[in-house]
């Protein structure tokens, strides 16, 4: 198929509560959408790139500008084009995996829908309901953090996900711990806060039996985890450090993780997502789907991607209320603790138009 042209449009959520980790506070998520015309389909990409640069190095105004100058530019002098040769095309670009991997969705959501095919199955699902947990932010007090799990677990969400910066960590932890008990699966995640100087420190959550601690090291110090990986006894999951297959597969040769946290965004997109899953899947290392606080857009292919036979762990693939009053589709509704995958074709859902425009800060037509 040939690119007609894409449309880059600005949206701006407002989150239910804001969401604070140990790198900033979120109050309204500032997403860029890619809408990519065929001619006889059209497929949308969330761009999961944040307003500022403090989770990676993106962040929406740039995800735009690359798309707008280089990206689309590429894809477009293309003659014929199918969604596994996006990656392949704008390779010569460097980095910017956010923005490529918002750019190859739409293009393969633009692809599957008019071959009638899903995400779920193009990607090689086996379950049509995938187990969700949740990431919840550093709170002002423990009495807060206790009041939202609390409101989680009555939800039905079946793991819970601290997140944790250095003065908010083992305290939280052993709170939930004797407030919810020990059968709550339990992980944290501290967004790079940490240094190997902290590793004693660290192995005080030892004790509270956690499925995982994630990417406590700056994202470059993959051998400071594979340290860390021998000073404590709860096993290191990457996030920030695994950017593609290759990273990955180094980080496990050198034991700097036992889990990964798979996010299509961070790698490029869903297709370098589930070379991830088959290198880790071939290597016994258990996988789950990673979250940015995605509309229902993203959140449908996420959830695609966890009905994988690798994504043992529950994923931070949340129901559209943990994040939004009104999501851009139809809702994501939690039900026994799980969401259902769409089985329709490309993602199996669609913007709302009338939210859609409700929630648009600017849109721009970028002819093929
Ligand atoms: O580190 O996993 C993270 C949100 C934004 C940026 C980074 C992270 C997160 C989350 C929330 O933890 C995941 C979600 O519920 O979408
Ligand atoms: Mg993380």
């Amino acid at each position: 198929m040939k690119i007609r042209g894409v449309e880059l449009r600005r949206v701006a959520m407002p989150l239910v509560a804001p969401f604070r980790t140990s790198f900033g506070t979120e109050t309204t998520r500032d997403v860029l959408l890619v809408r990519a015309d065929t001619g006889d389909a059209e497929g949308w990409g969330e761009c999961v790139a944040m307003a500022e640069p403090l989770y990676s190095p993106e962040y929406t105004d740039a995800a735009a500008d690359v798309l707008r100058r280089f990206l689309v530019p590429r894809l477009a002098a293309a003659p014929h084009l199918d969604a596994y040769q996006v990656a392949g095309v704008l390779a010569p670009i460097k980095g910017h995996r956010m923005a490529k991997a918002a750019l190859e969705t739409a293009v393969l959501d633009a692809e599957l829908r008019a071959a009638g095919r899903s995400f779920a199955r193009e990607f090689g699902a086996v379950r049509d309901r995938v187990p969700c947990g949740v990431s919840v932010g550093i709170m002002d007090s423990i009495p807060q953090l206790l009041d939202a799990v609390a409101g989680y677990l009555a939800e039905g969400y079946v793991r819970i996900k601290l997140k944790i910066e250095p003065g908010w960590d083992v305290e939280p932890v052993r709170a939930v711990r004797e407030r919810f008990g020990d059968d709550v699966l339990l992980q944290v995640d501290a967004n790079t806060a940490y240094t190997l100087a902290d590793a004693r420190h660290l192995a005080r959550l030892d004790p509270f039996d956690l499925l995982l601690i994630e990417q406590p090291l700056d994202e470059e110090d993959v051998l400071g985890h594979a340290t860390l990986a021998k000073q404590i006894s709860t096993p290191v999951c990457l996030d920030e450090s695994i950017t593609s297959a290759r990273t990955a597969a180094a980080a496990l040769t050198l034991g700097a993780c036992s889990v990964v946290n798979i996010k299509p965004g961070r790698v490029g997109g869903y297709l370098e997502a589930r070379r991830i899953h088959d290198l880790c899947a071939a290597h016994g290392v258990p996988v789950w789907c990673g979250g940015m606080l995605e509309t229902g857009l993203g959140r449908a292919a996420n959830v695609a991607l966890a009905a994988l036979p690798g994504f043992t762990l529950p994923g931070d693939t949340s129901a559209s209320g943990r994040y939004f009053a009104t999501d851009l589709t139809e809702p994501f509704v939690l039900e026994d603790g799980a969401l259902a995958v769409p089985p329709g074709p490309g993602l199996g859902v669609s913007p709302l138009p009338a939210v859609l425009d409700d929630v648009t800060v600017a849109t721009e037509w970028i002819s093929a």
